[in-house]
Formats: structure tokens, C-alpha cells, sequence
């Protein structure tokens, strides 16, 4: 059945959708089944994505009409058969709260990434960008902590107050009680923030009854022993919002008086809106750490469904995640190209460019990009001057503890590393008068050797 007649409408201007701020506009790359009319489909695609189906039903009527989600665009088809195809959702559609009338991005994701994932007639369909107006934005939590709440823990300034030194406690699983508070305590003699790796919680070898109230006693003698306030990310992620509840309570009560120097790791991408909005409105002083394991499944390159990690930072911060892991940008180990610096944009300026969409936030807070994933301090400088800044949160485990003379080391070449970048200085010439960043080298030589082939030769190495 041919629903363009009444799902789509070529006529309608993006730009008067963005002004009249009725509709959530979405940009999607969509590849029709083969022997498929590319508006025919765009055409049953908003239909299932809003209030219709694959037939006309009887129950229809004028309101129902109005609810509809209405195609605006389709562009040609590039190489691959693929159109850029742009959706304008009425915000009627999307559901809201019975508790205080506030949006909920569960909806937004079963209308714009949901049935229409596993439809018949089209090929794939991957969310690439949408724009929210101002009176749905205003609905969404946002982030309640960022960075700014770390540069005043760790009296910073609190504009530009630089990098965020962090790490991750690796090995990634395996550590009991003791040893991992010992690897907190190490890393946070040279370094800011130390987290839960996103699988490490309530393990049986190390009971979070045991090993938080260990890591709490670390912080309080690394604090002691350096005269700085030190960072900790606790895994709280669990199935039942009552699990997540309670573990972030034990946190909190472990560490007393540091519980305002306690952010809370939520895997938000396999725990889903549930899990990061019960820590956002439960504990919403704590810094809420999104980390996105799992999100390759559907934002990676190869996939050509579900939504970009630029998408996924997007909601994040809609959310209320206070930072979200936003990848290396090619720098690090994980997928990532420089141009990922949008997603840093998007997340921290009050007004930024996406893919399709210019966004304003009208005042939300930004969400601080956790940059994490292969790092270690050779490779920061790049990163820095590809990003333009370094005034995000930056975690290193292989880069802490694969350091050769350990964690502490590990720790200070990562900060001598921004030290570096925030002089001016060139990495290798900082690095002849500073043992740590020099021994960062040895520690990482095919780095090295790639990154600064002069190395050997100026730090007098074999
Ligand atoms: C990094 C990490 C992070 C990844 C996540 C890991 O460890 O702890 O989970 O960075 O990727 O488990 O790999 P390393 P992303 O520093 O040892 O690589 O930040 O892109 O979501
Ligand atoms: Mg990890």
C-alpha cells in the first residue's frame, strides 16, 4: 500500500520545522529493499514509526492524522543504494512521565530507532543526527555534575582548569579486595581519577562490600601522603534500579566524608535509559560517568543500523550523563577518526553543528568527554591539538600500569604529557628533563618509534 500520499510531504522547509519548534527532526542513511520505491518505503518507514502500519485501520481519524510522522526529505542514492532520509515527529508522539510530565528517551528510541530497525521493505536504516526543540529539550534531566565539579574537588580553576588525570584499574577483572586498593593508592600518589573497569562490580572474589570500603581507605592515605584530593568512578550498573540504588548507597556511606569526591559508572549503553536515569535522579550530586561498552554493536562504521556514537553522545547528555566515554578519535585503540571531534562539540558548547543539525542547548549543562581507551602519554599530544583542548577527563590503564616503573610513573607521564601540550613544549624535549615521561618511551617504544622516530637517539636510549 502506497503511504506517501499521507506520510510524506517533500514540500515541508527544515527551515520552518526549526523555527515553528513542533517536531524532533531526525536524519537517517536509509537503504530501501531491493524493487522498492525510496519514497514508498520512507513512506511506510515514518508510518510504522508513529501511527501507522502496513494498512489503513478504521479507527483512524483527523487527530490521529495530525500525530503523524511526516517524511521531508529523501536524497538521491549514494554508491551503496542508500538515501539520506529526514523524518520531522510531531512531539506529541513521545511519551512522558506520569511522576512530573518530563520526557523520557526510551520513547524517543522505540518511535525513531525501534520497529522501523526490522522492517520488510528496507534494506537498513541508521540514525545519523536529530534536532530537538526547545520545549522538548527543556524536558530532559540533563546533567546535573561535570567537569567543572572536578576542577573544584581538585582546586582547579574552573574555567579551563586542563585535563583530568584517570585511569582504570586493570587488570580488567581478577583483583581481589586488597590488591585493587593497592592499585588505587599507586596510581593516585602521581595521578586525579581512578575508575572501575565497566565489567568490575560485585564480583565474588572481590565483594564491593570489602573492596569499596578498601579503595576508600586508599584515597584517604593517597590524600594524605600527597596533600591533593583524589577521584573515584564506582560501578553501580546492575539490572534492578533497586541493586543500582543500593550500591550507590554502600559507596557513599564507605567513602564519608570524600562521598562528594565519588562519581558513578553506569554502563549506559547495556543498561540502557532505565539504569542511567535511576543514578541521575537518585543520586543526582554524585558526577554520573556514562561508559558505553557495547555500543560498537550498532554505532561502529560497519554497522549500517541503529545510530551513530555522535547520536549516542547526543542522548547522553540529554540524559543527564555528567561525561561519556567519546572514544580517541583515532588516537587511541578503539574505532574512531579525528573528524569524531563533533561529539566532543555537540556534548560540551552551548551551541554546535551535527552532521545535519545546528543545536542550541538554551543553558543545559555540558557533559564532559571521557577519553579513554589505548592512551598513554606519547599519544596525548596528538589528541590535544586534534581536539583543540584538553579540558576533558582522561583515563589510562594499559598506559598507567603497563608503565615500567609502575602506576605512580604512569600516572605523573600523563600529566607531564599535558604539561607538555599546555606549554608548548615539544613532547621529546619535555621529556630530556622528565624521568617519568621519558620512561614512558621505553615503556610504549612502537608507540615511540612511530610517533617520535628521534627518540632513542635524544633520550641517550639504547
Ligand atoms: C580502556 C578501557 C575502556 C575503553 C572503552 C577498556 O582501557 O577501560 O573501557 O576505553 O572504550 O576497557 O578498554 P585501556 P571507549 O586504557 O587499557 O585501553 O572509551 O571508546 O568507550
Ligand atoms: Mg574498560
Amino acid at each position: 500500500m502506497n503511504q506517501a500520499k499521507r506520510y510524506v510531504d517533500l514540500s515541508l522547509a527544515e527551515e520552518g520545522l526549526v523555527s515553528q519548534g513542533e517536531h524532533v527532526l531526525c536524519a537517517y542513511s536509509m537503504k530501501p529493499q531491493t524493487g522498492f520505491d525510496s519514497i514508498e518505503v520512507a513512506a511506510h518507514f515514518a508510518a510504522e514509526s508513529s501511527t501507522g502500519t502496513n494498512v489503513e485501520v478504521c479507527t483512524t481519524d483527523d487527530f490521529t492524522r495530525g500525530m503523524d510522522a511526516l517524511v521531508y526529505e529523501v536524497g538521491p542514492a549514494d554508491a551503496n543504494g542508500a538515501h539520506v532520509m529526514k523524518i520531522a515527529y510531531p512531539l506529541g508522539l513521545f511519551d512522558r512521565n506520569i511522576i512530573d510530565g518530563r520526557a523520557m528517551m526510551v520513547s524517543f528510541l522505540t518511535l525513531c530507532v525501534g520497529n522501523n530497525q526490522g522492517m520488510g521493505d528496507v534494506e537498513y536504516a541508521k540514525l545519523l543526527d536529530f534536532y530537538v526543540p526547545p520545549s522538548y529539550l527543556r524536558l530532559f534531566d540533563g546533567p546535573a555534575m561535570n567537569i567543572v565539579d572536578f576542577w573544584r574537588i581538585l582546586d582547579r580553576p574552573i574555567e579551563n582548569g586542563g585535563m583530568i588525570v584517570g585511569t582504570i584499574i586493570k587488570p580488567k577483572l581478577g583483583l581481589r579486595p586488597e590488591p585493587f586498593a593497592e592499585a588505587c593508592y599507586q596510581f593516585w600518589l602521581g595521578g586525579d581519577f581512578v575508575k572501575n573497569d565497566e565489567p568490575q562490580g560485585n564480583q565474588v572474589f572481590a565483594p564491593m562490600r570489602e573492596t569499596i570500603p578498601a579503595v576508600a581507605d586508599a584515597m584517604r592515605r593517597a590524600q594524605e601522603k600527597t596533600g591533593q584530593a583524589k577521584i573515584f568512578s564506582a560501578n553501580i550498573t546492575a539490572d534492578d534500579p533497586h541493586e543500582i540504588i543500593a550500591r550507590g548507597e554502600l559507596v557513599l556511606k564507605a567513602f564519608g566524608e570524600n562521598a562528594d569526591r565519588v562519581a558513578f559508572l553506569v554502563d549506559g549503553y547495556v543498561g540502557g535509559p532505565s539504569a542511567v536515569t535511576t543514578v541521575r535522579r537518585h543520586f543526582a550530586n554524585q558526577f554520573l560517568h556514562y561508559h558505553r561498552a557495547g555500543h560498537g554493536a550498532i554505532t561502529s562504521p560497519q554497522s549500517k543500523r541503529g545510530y551513530t556514537a555522535f547520536v549516542l553522545s547526543k542522548m547522553a547528555r540529554l540524559q543527564g550523563a555528567s561525561g561519556i566515554h567519546t572514544g580517541t578519535m583515532g588516537f587511541g585503540k578503539m574505532e574512531g577518526d579525528p573528524a569524531d571531534k563533533i561529539m566532543a562539540y555537540m556534548l560540551e558548547q552551548e551551541e554546535a553543528q551535527g552532521p545535519f543539525f545546528r543545536q542550541r542547548w538554551y543553558g543545559m549543562k555540558p557533559t564532559t568527554p571521557m577519553i579513554s581507551g589505548g592512551m598513554n602519554a606519547l599519544r596525548l599530544p596528538g589528541f590535544f591539538d586534534n581536539l583543540g583542548h584538553a579540558n576533558f577527563c582522561q583515563t589510562s590503564g594499559g598506559g598507567a600500569f603497563g608503565h615500567l616503573d609502575g602506576p605512580t610513573a604512569g600516572a605523573l607521564s600523563l600529566r607531564q604529557s599535558h604539561a607538555a601540550w599546555e606549554q608548548g613544549v615539544d613532547l621529546l624535549e619535555y621529556a630530556t628533563t622528565h624521568q617519568e615521561l621519558a620512561r614512558a618511551f621505553e615503556s610504549f617504544p612502537s608507540d615511540a618509534d612511530r610517533l617520535y622516530p628521534e627518540w632513542r637517539k635524544r633520550l641517550k636510549v639504547s
